[in-house]
């Protein structure tokens, strides 16, 4: 069974968002939201790239969006585009290949557009264009890159000067704050006579023809972006033959990862985008990781989260181990970054940046959210204590080395992350009275609570990870790290205090938590006043209260419920649900795969198809306070891949060996899944 289109018919401005995300294209390296050519800064336009950052005087440091070459106009006697009302137009994102297709109809002239990034390539956008008379019309059609591009924390490049090539293209040149030079080149090609122009942000081409029915004009467009004169790859010299490479390679990807349910529907749609959308995320060229908002611009400060290692490895350890590895090199190669944090933190070994930037810098303002109302900057603790961050890196290495069996990565910097990440923990550890280590003032991952003592998420990670760690280690017999040091590891682990069940089997998330308002979130939500309110924090409504804003305990005893009895999974899922706003993309996924632990597969479904459709749906929240957290959600897409694999079909790789021990319900049996085996692809059938 083939994947369905996407499509989207109507464009209009509360849509929009929407579907500049779920239409996205790219290849790991640059991207483009899926807006429509005649859009700029205002609708937020961005041909993305992922990991050079600028910082613009004291604002916060973002990554640099690219200057843009896809824009054009079209004129004829009856209008001009944009500002023209089309008959019908469609948007399609065609999955299986990785490319976006746009045609718009109007009297006189029929518009038509592809676009696409090739599948494991460098900094390349490619685009088609064709106006075609449907009767004899004059059309002016300009084609251009321009200079003129949305920035949230900008402007970026305090230099930028636009300029033709001797053979034509056009080239867009900037100096960024920091001083890295960044430039756009725009190959093009047409079938028809062109002048070039150049104003002051736009320079390119005006195409003016005559046509009669039927004919057409046709532009094929290369851009390609160089940073400090680096040509990662050289761009294609042929746009047909690097579309048909592309074509070719991005459906292999695809067909390759894909998981082929028995009906078509809204859940085969969602999988089907999850498994797109973590496609265009990977890459093989550069340890660059994933951006929380994916390639959808600089919301996040293009930061990498502990997103990346919770939520999106397994698809890639699933589908593409040499894209997991690049992940996991990341953040090997950030440690040094991460020691520096932990020093000016006053603590030892490596505290992960809340928000890495390259080298590990901290993206996280220590002011990450303003009050929408006021303006004012709400001081949060994200950047000092959600120190969950180093075991969820630690846990990414283990799960990488475990299910690939590549204990060198260990010793190229892997082993020093694991030393790095313990010694971190034991000097943030207090040891009490009880004789046990406990992490006070922490954010768990419900970030509503701030400055908690106990969070049983981060206590509870930082032992069995640290156990299984050692456990594994000393099974495979690796010598890379003193047995000593490992005997060390775990004595401090095993002293960690735990949160237990109570008599009830309910886990406290964090000292105190029952002691809280006991309202649960459907009633608490009325007492917003503002969709914009941040509801965390000192002042936050839900701090005084249960309510929380994303899976927490639940998180935790989703990635270990072998550590559990079911009765407490159970008890737990049903304990936490009602206070869970779900305001984080991440939530969903976890519910969904404590729910299949627990057999409730009917709940498992449902929270899977939610975090599925979180892009195609779109509706989620675009300001935290008043900063807007807008963009794609890789997380939601690798969270529901996780349900699906993980959870549903039960999917374990140890070593390179996929197992399975399906948990399927009635109405998902027949389903193929195909993925990778020591690089071989396999398909099952469930
Ligand atoms: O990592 C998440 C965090 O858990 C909740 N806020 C958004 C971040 C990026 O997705």
């Amino acid at each position: 069974m083939r994947p369905r289109s996407l499509i989207a018919r109507e464009y209009s401005p509360a849509d929009l968002e929407r579907i500049a995300n779920a239409f996205l294209v790219g290849n790991g390296r640059v991207g483009y939201k899926g807006t429509r050519e005649e859009h700029g800064k205002e609708e937020r336009s961005v041909f993305s790239l992922i990991g050079t950052y600028d910082q613009r005087e004291d604002k916060w440091r973002e990554p640099i969006n690219l200057f843009d070459p896809l824009p054009f106009r079209v004129e004829t006697a009856l209008g001009t585009i944009p500002g023209r009302e089309a008959l019908h137009r469609e948007f399609r994102l065609d999955m299986r290949h990785g490319i976006l297709y746009r045609k718009d109809v109007y009297e006189d002239i029929e518009v038509r557009t592809e676009r696409f990034c090739p599948y494991g390539g460098g900094l390349h956008l490619l685009q088609k264009i064709e106006v075609r008379a449907r009767k004899e019309t004059k059309v002016l059609l300009s084609s251009f890159l321009t200079t003129d591009i949305h920035e949230i924390n900008g402007p970026h490049f305090p230099e930028k000067s636009l300029s033709f090539l001797e053979d034509g293209s056009v080239l867009a040149s900037g100096i960024t704050n920091e001083g890295r030079k960044v430039e756009v080149i725009l190959h093009e090609e047409g079938n028809h006579e062109r002048r070039p122009f150049l104003e002051k942000e736009r320079a390119g081409y005006l195409y003016e023809a005559a046509l009669r029915q039927g004919e057409r004009i046709l532009l094929r467009k290369i851009g390609e972006a160089r940073i400090d004169g680096e040509i990662e790859e050289e761009a294609p010299l042929s746009y047909e033959e690097a579309r048909r490479r592309h074509l070719f390679s991005f459906e292999r990807a695809f067909e390759e990862a894909r998981a082929i349910l028995p009906r078509k529907g809204e859940l085969q749609k969602g999988i089907d985008h999850a498994v797109y959308s973590l496609l265009i995320l990977g890459n093989h060229r550069k340890a660059t990781s994933i951006p929380a908002r994916g390639l959808s611009g600089q919301v996040y400060k293009g930061a990498i989260f502990w997103d990346t290692e919770m939520f999106l490895l397994p698809f890639f350890l699933l589908t593409d181990q040499e894209a997991a590895r690049l992940l996991v090199q990341y953040r090997i190669n950030t440690l040094p970054g991460a020691i520096r944090k932990a020093r000016e933190f006053g603590f030892e070994g490596a505290f992960y940046a809340w928000e890495s930037q390259e080298d590990g810098v901290e993206g996280c303002s220590l002011y990450n959210v303003t009050d929408p109302k006021t303006g004012e900057p709400i001081r949060t603790y994200f950047a000092d204590c959600q120190i969950h961050i180093s075991i969820d890196v630690l846990h990414g290495l283990m799960e990488y080395v475990r299910a690939t069996g590549d204990l060198g990565i260990l010793d190229e910097g892997g082993k020093e992350v694991l030393r790095e990440v313990v010694r971190f923990y034991k000097s943030r550890a207090s040891l009490k009275e009880d004789g046990l280590f406990h992490f006070r003032g922490v954010i768990g991952p419900d970030e509503y609570h701030e400055l908690v003592d106990d969070n049983a998420y981060t206590n509870a990670m930082v032992r069995f990870e640290i156990e299984d760690a050692v456990s594994y280690l000393r099974k495979k017999g690796y010598g890379g790290i003193p047995e000593e040091d490992l005997k060390g590891w775990l004595r401090f682990a095993r002293r960690i205090h735990v949160p237990k069940p109570g008599k009830d089997g309910f886990i406290e998330q964090f000292d105190g938590y029952f002691a809280l308002e006991d309202v649960k979130y459907r009633e608490f939500r009325k007492r917003i006043e503002d969709p914009k309110e941040y509801l965390g924090g000192k002042e936050g409504k839900a701090t005084p209260t249960r309510v929380i804003k994303q899976a927490d305990v639940v998180a935790l005893l989703a990635l270990h419920p072998e550590r559990y009895s079911p009765e407490v999974l159970k008890r737990n899922l049903r304990f936490y649900e009602p206070y869970t706003e779900g305001g984080s993309s991440l939530s969903n996924s976890m519910y969904g795969l404590l729910s299949a632990w627990c057999g409730e597969l009917g709940k498992a479904v449902r929270y899977m198809r939610e975090s599925a459709l979180t892009d195609i749906r779109g509706g989620k929240k675009l300001f935290a306070g008043g900063i807007y957290i807008g963009g794609s959600h890789p997380a939601a897409m690798g969270g529901a891949y996780l349900d699906l694999a993980r959870g549903l079909l039960g999917a374990r790789i140890k070593e390179g060996k996929v197992r399975f021990s399906p948990r399927l319900p009635e109405g998902m049996r027949g389903m193929r899944y195909r993925y990778k085996e020591g690089g071989v692809p396999k398909e099952r059938k469930f």
